[in-house]
């Protein structure tokens, strides 16, 4: 059974491994940037997504990757427009990937119920009045800089730190703002202005962000860092490593997964619980 919103909202304390499956309906997104444009094609993967079991669909329109190029508000709606109501319509609990209010606005109109801010409301800080507005749960990501500078030079003094202190004012903002606080879940971008050995901290100590008290999302899917590692380099090739990651994260705390390869995460999930609830 697909999670409900509260299975998903009260996730970081039952444990519950939520799997998000990733449609983008981009040309240009890093792993699967022009398949999925057509409505048609758009509609089979989320369908074959639910089928392999996704609790949530991720529906983005603008690729973040690393020195991506921004797209208008309403290139975004156009590039939806078709997609989300049939997504909808399929049976699927759908989350926006958007920084745009005006593109959630859109998504939350035609069947999204979740957005997913990467920008964290820095963005556009309308976003937030829209999520309090309507009552929808919202992801409140940690990125350094923007996607089109993000990976120049990445510097810390101290990853985990900053990244939980990032998180705790953007969450703090929210709640100004109108956001319910159960509402929020919390995300430290894997990937977004991290180097190596910032991606590896964060995940290792991702218990940290847990202890922030939300419901924590991860997104190692096909990531870069999986390649620095083991040499990888097609990113389609990279889901072992995508869910090794993943594991990780999940024995952290973190319960909520970002990935391309469902049917993977369901069943490396379901084999984990099972060993979990072993005494
Ligand atoms: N990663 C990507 C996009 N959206 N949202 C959250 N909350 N967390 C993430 O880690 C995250 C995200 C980037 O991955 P992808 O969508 O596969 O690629 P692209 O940005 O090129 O479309």
């Amino acid at each position: 059974m697909a999670a409900t919103l509260d299975d998903i909202l009260s996730s970081h304390r039952t444990g519950r491994a939520i799997v998000m499956g990733i449609l983008n309906v981009t040309p240009d997104s890093f792993s699967d940037g022009g398949r999925f444009l057509a409505v048609g094609d758009a509609v089979a993967q989320a369908e074959r997504m639910i089928a392999e079991g996704a609790d949530v669909i991720d529906i983005g329109a603008e690729s973040t990757r690393p020195g991506g190029e921004r797209v208008s508000p309403a290139e975004q709606i156009d590039r939806l427009g078709g997609i989300l109501p049939a997504v909808a319509a399929a049976g699927a609990r759908i989350s926006i990937d958007t920084t745009n209010s005006e593109v959630a606005r859109f998504a939350l109109d035609t069947g999204a119920t979740i957005v997913n801010d990467v920008s964290a409301g820095r963005d556009d800080p309308a976003i937030f009045a829209l999520a309090a507005e309507r009552g929808a749960p919202i992801c409140l990501m940690h990125m350094l800089g923007a996607p089109k500078t993000m990976q120049a030079d990445p510097h810390y003094d101290d990853v985990v730190a900053e990244v939980c202190d990032f998180l705790a004012q953007r969450r703090d903002a929210a709640v100004a703002a109108g956001v319910v606080a159960d509402r929020i879940i919390l995300d430290p971008g894997i990937g977004f202005g991290k180097r190596l050995e910032h991606n590896l901290a964060l995940i290792r100590h991702v218990d940290r962000v847990v202890a922030l008290g939300h419901p924590v999302l991860v997104g190692p899917s096909r990531k870069r860092f999986i390649g620095e590692v083991t040499g990888i380099d097609a990113p389609d090739r990279r889901g072992a490593g995508t869910l090794a990651a993943s594991l990780a994260c999940w024995r952290g705390g973190a319960t909520i997964f970002r990935v391309h390869d469902v049917a993977a995460a369901v069943q490396a999930f379901a084999v984990a619980r099972a060993i979990e609830s072993m005494q």
